[in-house]
């Protein structure tokens, strides 16, 4: 009976998965809210102004790099313990864990790409109030406050961060289950006297130590375990166990002067967070929201634990580095100050609440001061965006589902006959053997490798899902293997975990194991996995993990990975199944080729393993609006490879909505068309002539910029800077700037503003810099710098703008995919400064393989425009790299009528070179250099 009610109960989850019409938003009574979910609510209950924790001054022990001091609870005698350090490159981290827990807490294992690396702390004062501390000899100092305890890092007379001002520090320490304990005693009666006894007689002395206060006449600690929930708690049909009961932690962070926070993705939410007073603090719980609604904090897919603060002063980022369920509380608000002539001023103030349920805190407080420090700051602790294939730059074309091989040579014919670059064909999960991953239909997909082969003899290429959900089969090599090797992530009793997805009972590997992980890497070695080829690339869906009939459609909190509960690690799931995917197709090419996976589930450092998407958006405005901030926020902490589904997965787009949203995708980082198994077919040249031609356009203005994207991705995998941006990140003063998130900046030089109103006749952009200027990067109009302005629009018209004093490399020939175009010659456009100067970088290898890295075969150089003359340096001359592409114009916008234009090569050989100057436009085209690109050349005007 049970199982009955269970496989219907399943069977109406896929039913409503496969409804993508009628139901119009999330059915919020899956998820739960703060109150719902026992330790937010307890959490967040905690009184501001009334810590009970004091820092014992005379436990303080100070090596080199490494504070560490004793908290008290003085209300149930529990001791923490604090670390602090300060880590290079200006960061500080604060850790803080039960000094002598119960059983260890769950430290957050590879996420962090190494320890990072200290500098020395010292000792500035200390007397009964507290302690200070010097971060460096520029005035920045940690000053620690001991009752209550508090801390605040300060630089000069300015408080930049302070950490529980207001109170909310919160440890639930370990303690042991008294039920159970009870139990016992009802067999042996006195045993629980004794038991009582024998905590009561160590009490004060474990206190003394630290160990667990569980004084049953502790009247606190009788309050604390009387809340409801703590040992058991019930959310719809099911009931988490908590073996090891209440565990959470939070604490405040406050920051003055601060009034824009950024961050803590993933919500479908505006780029600026929101004070949550009133309503619920923003969730990180990864999770599969069926038909997510926008502008609330409801967790969504993927979790990435960190938040920035701007102020035109300043740009700092705390980093949460925590796996389990959490929530944060945001409170902005205006307080007085007083001024330095003694008169009150208001200024802002920003309050953070941050609550996890369990683990430890272990927080990376990132000082900036510039926006681009931050980037840096928090790179450097969990890596930089993967360099990706230049392939996977272009087009995806994907929908669940492309139904045979035949519908795959169909579409990607219909590609030619249209005229229509792409490089990737996508496969969802119907093309599996019964959903058993790396499997192929035999009906329909019976010669995969002809279908590779047929693919790649067009130089494209195509992607399979691969979930982690594994059918309990035992026909199955997957499972079976799995199972006999004990990889899978246990229930609580100890059994192979089990819940229901896509092929029915499925288990769920244990991705957090190693062992697990380096078997499913070798999964996708061309003899392991049937019918792959080099071509062939991954998606990896449902990793958050989806489960049909776990709560919230998740697993259970109490399953077991080894010795720690999902609860630990489960944001960590999704990290791991791509990290071991990517690795995968690392393998498989002997370390040679770039890996491309996509994932759905994320959290910190998900950046190293490839790129993301928002999940299962619809075709509506207001989805195609939200996944320019959705991404911006993903790039804000490290994630910058971030697409949406072009056209919306649910629902059908309307032809209108559909061109706008090729031309916003065309300008995002990971562009690809998706769409629900049951919306009708919507491959570009299925709307009409006219529309096919507009989508046609966006996805040509794409290819052509993909010299641009690669160079931007290169850039970001060596330095951490997002490759598309609030404008605030390169304008950090302009207080215009802090909330726009319905145009963003593709590196620094250029700004988009897509369209994304229905009807519409015009956008307003906003063009930063004062002083500055902009170039309509389709007519070549120029614009001043720091003003609104008003573009009309047509349906043909994607606004874009090219900053006045850079230099963008173009290749202007599209072809029908990427690497078709390996070979083609570029076209640089100069977009000259009111000083008349303009800088540009270019960057070439193979576009696949890890030889740049390795052998150091690539070309980079910088393009230098100032007095009349344009030139081109090589700025890595230790790497080599020979390309056949060459240059074939040179547009310099802003320009002055020469009455001539040499080009010098580096041989020595001086020629003319033919030109034309458009005066309305102030355009000066100068025609066929002819140069190779990867040489030194020089252009002069004169
Ligand atoms: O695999 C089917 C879909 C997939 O197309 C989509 O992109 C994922 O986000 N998948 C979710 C499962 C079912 C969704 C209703």
């Amino acid at each position: 009976m049970a199982a009955l009610i269970q496989r219907l109960s399943w069977l109406l989850a896929i039913c409503v998965a496969l409804v993508p019409s009628g139901i119009q938003a999330v059915d919020r009574s899956n998820f739960k809210t703060c109150s719902q979910s026992s330790f937010c609510k307890r959490m967040r209950d905690i009184p501001p102004g009334q810590s009970p924790y004091r820092a014992l001054l005379e436990t303080l022990e100070l090596s080199n790099t490494r504070l560490t001091l004793q908290l008290i609870n003085d209300n149930n005698k529990v001791r923490l313990l604090l670390e602090l350090y300060r880590l290079q490159g200006n960061m500080t981290r604060l850790k803080i864990n039960e000094l002598k827990p119960l059983r260890p807490r769950f430290e957050v294992p590879d996420v962090l790409i190494a320890d990072p690396p200290t500098e020395p702390l010292s000792l500035v004062s200390q007397d009964e109030g507290g302690v200070v501390l010097s971060l460096g000899s520029d005035a920045r100092h940690v000053v620690v406050s001991a009752q209550p305890f508090r801390l605040d890092i300060v630089e000069g007379p300015r408080v930049l961060l302070s950490v529980n001002s207001r109170g909310l520090l919160a440890f639930e320490h370990q303690r042991p289950r008294k039920d159970t304990l009870s139990k016992i005693s009802n067999t042996v009666s006195s045993m629980w006297d004794t038991i009582k006894n024998i905590f009561s007689s160590n009490n004060e002395n474990d206190s003394e130590e630290g160990e667990v206060a569980d004084d049953p006449e502790n009247e606190n600690d009788e309050k604390e375990e009387d809340q409801p929930d703590m040992w058991e708690e019930t959310f719809k049909s099911h009931t988490d166990s908590k073996p090891n009961g209440p565990t959470a932690i939070s604490i405040d962070f406050s920051l003055p002067a601060v009034e824009h926070v950024y961050g803590i993705p993933e919500h479908a939410e505006n780029l600026k967070l929101k004070t949550t007073h009133g309503g619920d603090p923003y969730r990180l719980y990864n999770l599969d929201v069926f038909q997510y609604e926008l502008n609330n904090p409801m967790a969504l897919y993927g979790s990435v634990p960190v938040l920035l603060s701007h102020s035109p002063q300043r740009t700092m980022g705390i980093f949460w580095l925590n796996a389990a369920e959490m929530w944060v509380d945001i409170s902005s608000k205006a307080v007085e100050k007083m001024d330095a002539a003694q008169t009150p001023s208001e200024v802002p103030l920003t309050d953070i609440h941050w609550i996890s349920e369990s683990g430890i805190i272990d927080v990376f407080i990132m000082l900036g001061p510039k926006p681009s420090d931050v980037f840096m700051q928090y790179t450097s602790l969990t890596g930089t965006q993967s360099f990706p294939p230049l392939s996977a730059l272009g087009y995806h074309q994907c929908r669940w589902n492309y139904n045979d091989q035949e519908d795959v040579r169909n579409v990607d014919q219909g590609f030619d006959d249209h005229d229509i670059p792409y490089d990737f064909i996508w496969l969802d999960i119907e093309h599996t053997d019964g959903k058993r991953y790396f499997t192929w239909d035999p009906a329909h997909f019976p010669q995969p490798r002809e279908m590779l082969q047929g693919l790649m003899d067009k130089r494209r290429k195509m992607v399979a899902i691969v979930d982690p959900h594994i059918k309990v089969d035992s026909g199955y090599k997957i499972h079976k293997e799995i199972h006999s090797k004990n990889l899978y992530v246990k229930n609580k009793d100890g059994g192979d975990y089990e819940g229901w997805c896509w092929p029915g009972t499925a288990g769920y590997p244990d991705f957090t194991n190693p062992d697990m992980r380096t078997w499913w890497a070798s999964m996708f070695s061309y003899d392991q996995y049937e019918g792959s080829m080099e071509n062939l690339y991954i998606w990896n869906d449902m990793n958050e993990p989806s489960v049909f009939n776990g709560p919230e459609v998740t697993m259970h909190k109490d399953a077991l990975h080894g010795s720690w509960e999902h609860r630990d690690v489960h944001n960590l799931y999704g990290f791991y199944v791509q990290m071991a995917t990517a690795e995968g197709l690392i393998q498989r090419s002997g370390g040679v080729e770039r890996p491309f996976v996509l994932t759905r589930a994320f959290f910190a450092g998900s950046q190293r393993y490839g790129a993301v998407w928002t999940g299962d958006n619809a075709a509506e405005w207001s989805h195609l609006k939200i996944s320019i901030p959705m991404c911006l926020s993903l790039g804000l902490v490290g994630i910058s490879f971030c697409g949406a589904d072009v056209g919306g997965f649910f629902k059908p787009p309307s032809a209108e909505l559909l061109v706008r949203w090729y031309q916003t995708g065309a300008y995002q980082p990971f562009f690809r068309a998706h769409a629900h198994l049951d919306t009708p077919r919507r491959e570009p040249w299925l709307f009409g002539p006219e529309n096919t031609a507009l989508i046609r356009e966006a996805v040509r203005e794409r290819y052509a910029l993909l010299p641009y994207w690669y160079l931007l991705f290169y850039k970001a995998n060596h330095t951490g800077q997002p490759v598309m941006r609030p404008l605030w990140v390169e304008y950090p003063e302009d207080a215009i700037t802090f909330a726009i998130d319905d145009e963003f900046l593709l590196g620094d030089d250029l700004i988009v503003h897509p369209v994304t109103e229905e009807g519409s006749k015009g956008v307003t952009v906003y063009l930063p810099g004062n002083g500055g200027v902009w170039y309509d990067a389709h007519t070549f109009q120029r614009h001043v710098g720091g003003q609104n302005l008003y573009v009309p629009v047509t349906m043909s018209s994607i606004p874009v703008f090219q900053r006045g004093g850079s230099i963008i490399p173009r290749k202007n020939r599209v072809r029908r995919s990427s690497s078709c175009m390996e070979n083609d010659p570029y076209t640089l456009y100069v977009a000259l400064s009111p000083q008349g100067t303009a800088e540009g970088e270019l960057y070439i290898d193979d576009g696949h393989t890890f030889n740049y890295q390795l052998q150091k075969q690539f070309i980079h150089r910088r393009f230098i425009f100032a007095e009349s003359t344009f030139s081109s340096r090589n700025i890595s001359p230790d790497s080599q790299f020979s390309t056949a592409s060459w240059v074939e114009r040179v547009f310099i916008l802003g320009a002055h009528r020469p009455s001539s234009v040499t080009l010098k090569t580096s041989d020595g050989n001086v020629s003319s070179l033919e030109f034309d100057f458009d005066k309305a436009t102030s355009v000066l085209t100068i025609h066929k250099p002819g140069v190779n690109v990867g040489a030194d050349w020089i252009l002069l005007l004169q």
